[in-house]
């Protein structure tokens, strides 16, 4: 029974738990050739930067194992991913004070979603691209997507292509069609 409990500790109100890794997003699943792949990192920041893949799996790798929280109620426990640290891509393109909020462009047309820039400098924020040990798949936003695990799973970017740094916030795709733009699930902010 011990385990029940834990598992009843970790998950956030209103979730259950799954043990498949359901797929989502707005249209069809992309596919992002990966030798052409580019990540530009702009906006209000001192070096803006263009990375192809291996340049970004050059910088610090982290890899760690976190409970993801989808706002349609599955949560699934001890998903294992690597990638780069937010705080290292912040090192390395120096955000000027002026930079507020984060907004995450993806290559599924028209795609953003949008974060505080305090929610996004946190340790457990990444820029990833493995899944379990593989190069993340093109259903779960490989080659390239930022996993933020103290947000609803909509705010973290598949098929991520670009970071902007902003005064003012944009809300995303989701957040316009009526999800919460703050989106914990530790409140169950669902809906705005
Ligand atoms: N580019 C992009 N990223 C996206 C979405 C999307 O439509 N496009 N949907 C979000 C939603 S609603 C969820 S629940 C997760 C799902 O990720 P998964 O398919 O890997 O489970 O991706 C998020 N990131
Ligand atoms: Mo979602």
């Amino acid at each position: 029974m011990r385990r029940q409990q834990d598992e009843r500790e970790r998950l956030p109100p209103g979730q259950h738990l799954t043990s498949r890794f359901p797929v989502l997003q707005k249209g069809w699943v992309v596919h992002v050739d990966r030798k052409k792949y580019r990540l530009t990192i702009d906006g209000l920041v001192d070096n803006p930067v263009t990375l192809t893949l291996d340049e970004l799996k050059a910088l610090n790798r982290q890899d760690e194992t976190v409970d993801i929280h989808c706002v349609t109620t599955w949560s699934k426990f001890d998903t294992k991913w690597a990638g780069v640290p937010f705080k290292e891509i912040m090192a390395l393109v120096q955000p000027r004070p002026e930079a507020n909020f984060v907004i995450m462009h993806c290559a599924d047309s028209g795609f953003t979603t949008n974060l505080p820039l305090e929610a996004m400098d946190d340790d457990d924020v990444l820029v990833a691209y493995e899944y379990d040990g593989e190069p993340i798949e093109d259903s779960h936003g490989g080659p390239v997507r930022t996993l933020v695990p103290k947000r609803y799973f909509y705010k973290s970017a598949k098929w991520l292509v670009r970071i902007e740094f902003t005064a003012e916030d944009h809300p995303g795709y989701w957040e316009r069609g009526g999800y919460s733009n703050t989106a914990d699930p530790w409140k169950e902010d669902r809906y705005d």
